[in-house]
């Protein structure tokens, strides 16, 4: 079968009209479905879908993405794509149990298609956001509702699945709050950190186009624009990024003019960190504080007290602080580019600092979620691992061929080669990376476990030449994404189905 009639065969196999509505299908008749995969829309998706326990709240909520002209701050303008005309888009909160309705409006120019992808959360498999997995794309003018129980607490966000619409100014937070928290606190701070070029050099679909031309073609026409050479850090282990951005910005804003957050000296304030960008890796601290972390990907950790953390693409940490007196900067530098981010905190008077200064807890004690401890209460129960897989991250920037087991993902021929398991199983998956440089590797619909005892996460570090190995418990049956989080490996085709058999 060609590609383009497989992918009617799979989309029909989903039960998927031409616009968008998903009927309920179980596994059956045609396509690849009959390789006796579970279907996003099926039977067991519903069964597990059932048992989520909810509040019977529904928290209804209306994102238009369309363009926008977005003000980053000391008079800079970018034209962009965004939620209901702001970037980050206003956060959602939910409380565990909830019901999120969310009426996806695409008013997107020049045709183009969209989805929401709930990043971190175990949803039931059809409203996960991935065309053409686990919905067709939502074409230009058209309406998606997503609806599904957020049964897990923590700090997530929603972003695009399709292209590399990432980079754009679509994103926002999604929190789901506990309400027997354990933590003590007295205020909350969400801190979203991106990389910038939209509408200020270019778009991310030219700088696509300009480094999957790879290294030697660029280097031999000397007129790039995007392309990032020599970028380097130690705490990644070689090359950091791939991509030139003008700016960094926290809560949407350059370091010129600030988001600030104003407090009380003595108040405890959980951050809770998003890293948006689609490039880059940030080095976070607060100028003057220790941080406590607390969680990773929303899954608590037992605490740890750091001067900065390493955040990849994709994940998030919580951390808690007690504010001091005075004006501090909240830096994120972006790691191996020799640029930042900042936002500040005030509590007290003073001038805002140089939008240049880097505080020394950047160079103090720095982790990263492979030095940290899952909490005891979501550490997963010790049992026989059923199933292994070898993931091994390939590709390089000669050729920009990112490829996982060196193949690169076919978006219209997604069953091609899937990674199965089976509902029930613990699987261990090894990410083996074989490139010179580091992947942040993303699960969808789950939250694996690094090493036995290591974090709960849904995104990780894989350093260049290193192996990781995850563990997690086959409990939500679909069809899920398992990519490089960097936005231009994963559209190059660093991407894994991992797909429940039926
Ligand atoms: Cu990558």
């Amino acid at each position: 079968m060609n590609s383009i009639n497989r992918r009617s065969a799979l989309l029909a196999g989903l039960g998927i009209a031409g616009a968008g509505a998903l009927a309920a299908c179980a596994t059956g008749s045609g396509g690849p479905v009959s390789l006796g995969l579970v279907s996003p829309s099926g039977s067991a998706v519903a069964a597990v879908e059932n048992k989520r326990k909810g509040t019977g709240r529904t928290r209804q909520v209306t994102l238009t993405a369309a363009r926008a002209v977005l003000d980053l701050g000391a008079g800079i303008k970018a034209d962009s794509w965004a939620f209901n005309g702001r970037t980050p888009g206003k956060e959602l909160r939910l409380s565990v149990g909830d019901t999120l309705a969310a009426e996806l409006s695409n008013q997107l120019p020049d045709r183009t298609t969209t989805s929401i992808h709930w990043h971190g959360i175990a949803l039931r498999g059809d409203m996960d956001g991935v065309p053409a997995v686990t919905q067709a794309a939502v074409r230009a003018g058209r309406n998606f509702t997503y609806r599904f129980i957020t049964d897990t607490p923590g700090t997530y966000f929603f972003h695009p699945h399709v292209g590399v619409q990432l980079d754009r100014g679509l994103y926002a937070p999604l929190i789901v709050e506990d309400p027997k928290e354990p933590l003590s606190y007295d205020d909350e701070w969400v801190v979203v950190l991106d990389d910038w070029v939209d509408g200020v050099t270019g778009t991310p679909d030219e700088v696509f186009a300009e480094v999957k031309q790879g290294m030697n073609m660029n280097m031999g026409d000397m007129s790039m624009r995007f392309m990032l050479m020599g970028a380097r850090s130690t705490l990644l282990g070689g090359d950091a990024g791939d991509v030139k951005y003008p700016y960094h910005l926290i809560n949407g804003r350059v370091p010129a003019d600030p988001d600030a957050y104003t407090g009380k000296p003595g108040r405890r304030v959980r951050l809770r960190v998003i890293n948006a960008g689609s490039d880059t890796a940030y080095r976070v601290a607060l100028s003057g504080h220790k941080m406590t972390v607390t969680h990773t990907d929303g899954f608590p950790i037992r605490h740890q007290e750091v001067d900065a953390l390493l955040v990849g693409m994709g994940e998030r940490y919580d951390v808690l602080v007690t504010l001091g007196d005075g004006v501090f900067p909240l830096v994120a530098l972006a790691e191996g580019k020799d640029m930042t981010g900042m936002a500040l905190v005030r509590t007290g008077s003073g001038a805002a600092p140089a939008p240049t200064v880097r505080p020394r807890e950047l160079d103090g004690m720095i982790m990263s979620a492979s030095q940290l401890k899952a909490a005891d209460d979501v550490r997963l129960p010790s049992r026989k691992t059923d199933q292994v897989h070898r993931i091994e991250l390939t590709g390089g920037m000669t050729k920009y061929d990112w490829a996982i087991n060196g193949k690169r993902f076919d978006m219209n021929d997604p069953t091609a080669t899937p990674i199965l398991v089976e509902q029930g199983q613990r699987v261990r998956l090894d990410f083996v990376n074989t490139t010179t440089m580091w992947h942040p590797m993303h699960l969808h619909g789950h939250t694996y476990q690094l090493g036995s005892g290591g974090a709960r996460k849904d995104t990780t570090i894989v350093p260049p030449k290193k192996t990781v190995s995850v563990f997690f418990d086959a409990d939500n049956p679909g069809q899920w994404m398992l990519h490089c989080h960097n936005a231009y490996h994963g559209e190059a085709g660093m991407i894994g189905l991992v797909a429940y058999r039926a």
